[in-house]
């Protein structure tokens, strides 16, 4: 039996060692140690053994049966790691290799240069107001002292709609909306899209941006649009910006200005950018008219207030010395990935 046994053993393990994949090794464990299997059925034999005989070949089989399984589970070890070395010889990874970068995408400089404003004059006490962009005649004319008749409405032609309506030619309209739904005092701004039926050319588009600040209360004058306007442009600018006033016209303001500041490219010196004159012009702004206070049902005997709109094109041209309007629209990303990243 011992030889029997040790043939049995011999034989298993040339088996195992023989076996290339793990599926292999079942069959070989059932041949030998399932409950037909070869080394199994030795042991029944036991029985026609003598008590000291069968001790001693019991544990001879328990022996054999414990090194055929550990060799079953040491193969099926070794040949999953030859697997995976095998793998590794076609499938490989160099961790060191530079990844794939993606391209991150970023603010549009319009975008830019409005959440910078809003931030400002967030911080400064006014709220962020939105209005329509398809108007009605009566929020873009009627309420801001432009009746139909008005010669001031041939400055900003604009589209119609067959219903009557229009796209806003300015943000203007928000004051009045403004005024409707808030109770004095307040400061707001609107920053939106407007439309103009334009010759388009390098500073002029038919489609540009505009932000309206309105601010109204007891007592308020033209030293407080002075104020604001200076410490907002100052800010974005990053250094002292000196602002003038000139008399300009608009039926929503009385007095009405057209503010102008020291040009940054000469400092004043004169140059092409300010056409000679040291100074660029930015923005229409006044005192809001009793008229419109009215239509916005506030009362004019008890309360003023400053109004502005500026040109956020324009404003963004002159921060990131942009030469021509179009490029906003354009689409050309060659443009606008160039303001990716901080500060500029
Ligand atoms: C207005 O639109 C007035 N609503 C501004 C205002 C508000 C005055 C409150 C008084 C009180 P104006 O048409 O000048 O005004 O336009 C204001 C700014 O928009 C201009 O200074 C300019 O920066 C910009 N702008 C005007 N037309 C164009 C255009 N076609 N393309 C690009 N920017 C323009």
């Amino acid at each position: 039996m011992k030889e029997q046994l040790a043939a049995l053993k011999e034989e298993a393990q040339q088996a195992i060692a023989a076996c290339t994949d793990e599926a292999g090794l079942y069959p070989i464990k059932v041949t030998y140690l399932g409950k037909k299997g070869s080394v199994t059925k030795l042991g029944k034999k036991m029985g026609s053994l003598s008590p000291e005989e069968r001790k001693e070949a019991g544990m001879a089989i328990n022996e054999v049966k414990k090194a055929l399984e550990t060799a079953l589970a040491e193969r099926a070890v070794a040949i999953e790691n030859e697997r995976y070395l095998a793998l590794a010889d076609t499938e490989w990874l160099d961790v060191t290799r530079p990844g794939t970068t993606r391209r991150q995408g970023h603010l549009h400089p319009l975008s830019r240069i409005q959440y910078e404003l809003e931030d400002i004059f967030t911080s400064m006490g006014f709220i962020v107001l939105d209005g329509p962009e398809v108007e009605t005649d009566f929020f873009n004319f009627e309420a801001l002292n432009i009746p139909k008749d008005h010669p001031a409405r041939d400055m900003q032609d604009t589209f119609w709609t067959e219903d009557g309506n229009l796209l806003r030619t300015q943000t203007s309209p928000v004051q009045i909306r403004g005024m409707k739904s808030l109770t004095p005092p307040f400061r707001v701004i609107a920053p939106g899209r407007v439309f103009r039926y334009e010759d388009v050319d390098a500073s002029h588009e038919h489609t540009f941006h505009q932000m309206e600040g309105l601010m109204v209360g007891e007592d308020i004058s033209t030293a407080h649009l002075v104020y604001f306007l200076r410490v907002a442009l100052s800010t974005i600018f990053k250094q002292e910006i000196e602002v003038r006033l000139r008399p300009g016209y608009f039926p929503f303001v009385e007095p009405g200005y057209e503010l102008d500041f020291r040009c940054l490219i000469c400092g004043g010196e004169g140059c092409p950018v300010c056409k000679h004159t040291g100074w660029i012009e930015f923005l229409g702004c006044g005192l809001v008219h009793p008229n419109v206070l009215q239509a916005g049902g506030v009362d004019p005997e008890t309360y003023s207030g400053f109004a502005f709109g500026m040109g956020l094109e324009r404003l963004a041209m002159m921060r990131y010395g942009i030469n021509d309007i179009r490029h906003f629209q354009s689409g050309d990303l060659r443009f606008v990935r160039q303001f990716v990243g901080g500060e500029q």
